[in-house]
């Protein structure tokens, strides 16, 4: 069986010690870390459609998940190969009332790739938190907010309205998590949207361009 494979239902069946030796066996098998990274993602959709029809439950989906984050670790040094650019300060954080992680891990290590230093405020991110950040660096050039749930868009919206109301300016505004689309990004007044990790980091050079 290929490693990728393994390395797919491993993550599904949230073995944490067993996956990432896997990744690394699937990377000296010749998989591409894109291609790994890829069938992560995929169990995790099988995780959430299990838990979606009442297969499985929240535990599950966090020993996945922590499964899934082994792994990402092991590819964290291929997927972040970075040039010596700088482009700047660039805040990230999951906003309030949001727990999940693992996109905005992603999108942090592609930005980082990108040649922006990163400050990474973690999950459940109050407003004051960011804006707090914000005035202790003012050189920041991007605030990257990710939200996952259809029931944090309204955090994800009130944050950017804090965020502008608090008068704080110099930086763009990106926005992404899989409720959120380019319409919502543009209604809630974010600079820039982005639909992926990899896009993220585009999204953010093309905004301080
Ligand atoms: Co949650 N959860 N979860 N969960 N969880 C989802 C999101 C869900 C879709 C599962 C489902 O029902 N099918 C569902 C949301 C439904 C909805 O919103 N309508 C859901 C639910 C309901 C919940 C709880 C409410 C369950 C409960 O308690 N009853 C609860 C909420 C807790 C909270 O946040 N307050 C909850 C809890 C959890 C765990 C803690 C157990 C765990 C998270 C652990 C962790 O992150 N460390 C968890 C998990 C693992 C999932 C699923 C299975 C996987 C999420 C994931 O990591 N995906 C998820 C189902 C799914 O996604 N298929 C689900 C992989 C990751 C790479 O993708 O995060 O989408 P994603 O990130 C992508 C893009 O979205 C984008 O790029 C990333 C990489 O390409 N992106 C950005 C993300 N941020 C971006 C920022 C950008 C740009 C792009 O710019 C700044």
């Amino acid at each position: 069986m290929s490693k990728i494979i393994e390395v797919k239902e491993k993550v599904e069946a949230g073995k944490a010690k067993l996956v990432p030796g896997l990744v690394q066996e699937a990377l000296n098998e010749g998989c591409s870390a894109p291609d790994i990274l890829q069938a992560m993602v995929e169990a995790m959709d099988v995780v959430g459609n299990k838990f979606s029809s009442g297969e499985i439950f929240v535990p599950e989906m966090l020993v996945s998940a922590r499964a899934m984050s082994k792994g990402v670790e092991v590819l964290k040094p291929i997927l972040a190969s970075s040039g010596s650019v700088s482009n700047g300060l660039c805040i990230m954080g999951t906003v309030a009332g949001d727990l999940h992680d693992i996109g905005k891990n992603l999108v942090t290590i592609m930005i980082e790739s990108a040649g922006f230093d990163v400050i990474d405020l973690g999950v459940d991110v109050p407003i004051t938190k960011f804006i707090e950040t914000i005035k202790e660096h003012p050189e920041v050039k991007v605030l990257a907010l990710s939200a996952l749930l259809t029931t944090t868009m309204p955090s994800l919206r009130e944050t950017v309205n804090g965020v502008r109301e608090s008068g704080l300016t110099g930086f763009k505004i990106l926005v992404g998590g899989a409720p959120i689309t380019q319409a919502f990004a543009d209604e809630i007044g974010a600079d820039g949207y982005a639909p992926d990790a990899g896009s993220a980091a585009v999204k953010a050079k093309e905004l301080i361009a």
